[in-house]
């Protein structure tokens, strides 16, 4: 396949001014004619018209109502001798019941639903299916009344009627320009819940959740996040929701979260669903972020789109940087930020590090789908984050109305974004630029010298990128504190660094003893950053400093050096030791969690997880690093055993279920005290779980309690078994908490978890079509570190066979399954050699679609 590169992007030979759909779905078929104004671009020399198009059959092509001559190839039409202005009328055929891809228009149980980015547009008509054409669209759906008595479209409802045979249509106008990939069409049997927002000019927008019947009850959270998204955006960045109508609707077989399609966004029922008993915390705070990433992109992406899809991050790591902020202030900002630079650590630094890394805006690629990825999503969040960093909050909000002012209604590239933070700011971005083109995790050594004679504290940074293609520095934000050893904040030390040399000096004045630098405050950029910390120093800034990222970022920085050392120590075949000042540390987190925060406490008192370690190692042993963090959790546990049980005891939430997150940051250092005791997994502490899963009044508990006896390695666990089939019972009608079901059993620690989840793809709850479902069981099994590189291969010959038995019924899901491989070169020569042979029988299997064709040449690399 070939591949596609940004510097031979060219502008489009023709533009489609209107575009008039027709829709008529009958059974087996659907039918559509489009109409398209085109016109020349006159900047560019004359050329042929070219439109894309995948599984269509053609019926008929016609240029201003008389037949025309084509030249069709199964994903091409091609026209010449046109004339400068003329209108295009195509009608195919298309089969929404076979398309298994869910990209295009497709069928899910309740009715037809369209996914068109990046590049599914083409698999409903003819088109030239590029975001930097922007047309006007008006789309007439005709379907059977009762199967299908909901007909959506973008934009306002115009007109609608019956037809004979028991059908009816409905026709739509959308007012505002917009690609093809923004296009969303719905039929079908679906409850509404309505409400409404008024914008701060006074304009009234109709709001409408979509939902297959009887699930009204799980609607209101989404809701009232859409709403506090409206409000939150004019708060903030002055943007108020042009439309008439915003409809949201839910689809239970989704490939990604959701999509941002113009007034009618269309979402994966995990993140509209949601009612205590079913939705955790978690699940409830992920809905918020969603819903509002989703309407942040009605200008951060829709008003203002993207020129090409090298420019993806433009709109993908902007609109993350909004809906992080939102969930920030919706939620708790302390324990927000952790979060992500754990989910960063966790994916995206793997994955930078790996052999898909590529800049946050690549520079070629084989198969577009592919690069919806951490990098471009959330590194380029980052990346946003350290302009607003570089230049601060007021003149990042200045940046946002240029950005506006300039570019409303066109579609456009990263430099053109960053242009109009400059032009606001007067801040010289060149340097800057290079987040955007090399790939690779920097790394930054920092080296402190204290000068007692002279009162200066020098700190020396210096970066380095072997991934990047030179040498050259990286502008990088660092802010830092400097703290005295009697734990002190030294007043006046706080700075943000500007680290612009590959190597680079900074002295602080007036300072009497040598002090402990906090550096990398807030996680300011995304690097790696080395000191060479005593335990002391660390110990000291996890109990003292006022930045709570970098307090976490201690005690994350004192586990994993324990932990690796443990690891070093297993391999050797000794048994590790664990230094008190470790557990005293933890201890005195517990004991002051009321003025630090439950929410907090949870999070510094979870260990780094076992792929984040993996990064540090050079040959990871993924037994011994398993067998080391779970040491570590054992020995808190025995060491704290009377902390976690009284905590327990004392968090227990009295007031009635609410996911806000006071109560949310409660039950989570209540579940994390309960996992640590269950890892002393004695008779009675089964019992206390299993009470708790009985009697939970909601998922966050039931769940967290089912987690814990999940986990639990003995052969027999009776409370075990009986949690597992009782929420099973009880849940197996709701299909989001299935997934859960799922996932709890493949993320389990247990050895036997392979063999449990090869019995699972026979079980009635799992479904080999059903994305939600794949990703629950197959790819959070290929998360699962230690199973998923099990020394005999097994785990990546499993892999590889689900991903034969998927690539062509859905290439998306199976090639996210293939980046399950990333980090095989991480492991040792035998498990290297089973890896190989997975991914070399992948490669070599007959019309491998490209998606996975890409992820395993580049893996096999
Ligand atoms: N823009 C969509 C992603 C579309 C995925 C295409 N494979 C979701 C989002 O980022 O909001
Ligand atoms: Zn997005």
């Amino acid at each position: 396949p070939p591949t596609i590169y940004l510097k031979d992007y060219t502008p489009p030979a023709w533009w489609i001014d209107t575009v008039d759909l027709d829709f008529v779905v009958e059974t087996g078929a659907t039918t559509v004619t489009a109409r398209l104004a085109l016109r020349r671009n006159p900047a560019v020399a004359a050329q042929p018209l070219v439109l894309d198009g995948e599984d269509l059959e053609t019926l008929g092509v016609s240029v201003d109502g008389q037949p025309a001559t084509f030249v069709a190839t199964p994903t091409s039409l091609t026209l010449t001798d046109l004339p400068d202005a003329c209108t295009l009328t195509t009608v195919v055929r298309i089969d929404p019941d076979k398309n298994t891809r869910l990209s295009g228009l497709y069928r899910s149980k309740d009715g037809y639903f369209t996914q068109c980015e990046a590049q599914g547009f083409r698999r409903i008509t003819w088109f030239l299916d590029r975001p930097d054409v922007m047309s006007v669209y008006t789309v007439t759906l005709h379907a059977d009344k009762e199967a299908f008595p909901v007909l959506l479209a973008n934009g306002n409802p115009v007109a609608a009627g019956d037809e004979a045979d028991g059908r009816h249509w409905a026709k739509w106008a959308d007012p505002f320009r917009k690609p093809a990939y923004l296009f969303a069409v719905v039929a079908g049997k679906l409850d509404v819940l309505r409400d409404s927002f008024r914008t701060a000019s006074g304009r009234e927008v109709q709001l409408a959740i979509y939902v297959e019947p009887g699930k009204l009850d799980q609607c209101p959270h989404a809701m009232a996040a859409l709403q506090k998204s409206m409000k939150w955006d004019e708060e903030r960045f002055g943007l108020e929701c042009d439309l008439d109508h915003y409809m949201i609707v839910a689809v239970g077989d989704f490939n990604m979260g959701a999509m941002e399609n113009k007034g009618l966004n269309i979402f994966n029922t995990k993140y509209v669903l949601a009612r205590p008993d079913v939705a955790t915390d978690v699940d409830f705070e992920n809905i918020d972020r969603v819903v509002a990433h989703e309407y942040f992109h009605n200008w951060t992406g829709n008003r203002v789109t993207c020129r090409d899809w090298f420019q993806l991050s433009l709109k993908e790591g902007l609109t993350v940087f909004r809906d992080q902020e939102f969930g920030a202030d919706l939620h708790n900002r302390q324990t927000a930020r952790i979060r992500e630079v754990r989910g960063l650590r966790a994916a995206q630094f793997p994955e930078d590090a790996g052999p898909m890394a590529h800049p946050i805006r690549p520079a070629s690629f084989v198969e577009i789908n592919n690069f919806y990825t951490s990098t471009v999503y959330e590194k380029g969040a980052e990346v946003i984050r350290m302009i607003q960093t570089l230049i601060g909050r007021d003149a990042f909000r200045a940046g946002m109305d240029e950005y506006f002012r300039r570019h409303d209604g066109q579609a456009v590239t990263c430099e053109d974004f960053v242009a109009a933070m400059a032009a606001a700011s007067g801040f010289d971005f060149t340097q800057f630029m290079r987040w955007y083109n090399q790939p690779g995790t920097p790394k930054v050594v920092v080296d402190g010298h204290y000068d007692p004679l002279e009162r200066s504290y020098t700190l020396t940074c210096t970066q380095s990128n072997p991934r990047a293609s030179d040498d050259a520095p990286a502008l990088i934000p660092i802010r830092v504190a400097l703290f005295t050893e009697a734990d002190e904040l030294i007043a006046g030390s706080e700075r943000t660094l500007q680290l612009t040399a590959n190597s680079q000096s900074f002295v602080f004045n007036d300072i009497g003893d040598e002090p402990v630098p906090s550096l990398l405050r807030d996680f300011s950029a995304p690097v790696n950053l080395e000191f060479d910390y005593t335990p002391e120093q660390l110990t000291l800034l996890l109990a003292f400093e006022t930045d709570p990222f970098n307090a976490w970022e201690a005690g994350q920085r004192l586990a994993s050096t324990l932990i690796l050392g443990a690891a070093a120590e297993i391999a050797a075949g000794r048994t590790p030791q664990w230094p008190d000042s470790f557990t005293a540390a933890c201890r005195r987190l517990l004991q002051t969690q009321r003025e630090r925060g439950a929410a907090f406490v949870a999070e510094a008192l979870t260990l780094p997880g076992e792929t984040t370690l993996a990064e540090q190692l050079e040959i990871v042993d993924p037994d011994a690093l398993h067998a080391a963090r779970n040491g570590l959790r054992r020995h808190l546990a025995e060491q704290l055993e009377g902390e976690f049980s009284g905590l327990y005891a004392a968090l227990t939430v009295k007031e009635a279920y609410a996911p806000d997150s006071e109560q949310a940051g409660r039950r989570a250092l209540r579940n994390l005290c309960l996992s640590y005791l269950l890892e002393l997994d004695s008779d009675a502490l089964r019992r206390l779980a299993y009470a708790q899963f009985r009697e939970a009044d909601n998922m966050t508990d039931q769940f967290a309690a089912l987690a814990a006896l999940a986990n639990i390695n003995a052969a027999v666990c009776v409370q075990r078994e009986e949690a597992l089939a009782e929420f099973y019972d009880r849940w197996k009608d709701e299909a989001l908490v299935v997934d859960k079901w799922l996932q709890v059993q493949s993320t389990s620690r247990r050895p036997d978890t392979l063999a449990t989840v090869k019995a699972l793809t026979q079980h009635p709850a799992f479904d080999a079509g059903n994305p939600n479902k794949i990703y629950a069981l197959i790819r959070a099994f290929g998360a699962n570190l230690v199973r998923f590189h099990a020394a005999d291969g097994s785990g990546y010959a499993f892999m590889a066979e689900r991903i034969l038995l998927l690539h062509e019924r859905n290439p998306q899901v199976a090639s996210r399954l293939a980046r399950s491989f990333d980090r095989w070169k991480k492991f040792d020569a035998d498990r290297q050699a089973h890896a190989r042979a997975a991914l070399e029988k992948i490669r070599a299997h007959p019309g491998l679609v490209r998606d996975v064709l890409e992820v395993v040449e580049r893996a096999l690399g």
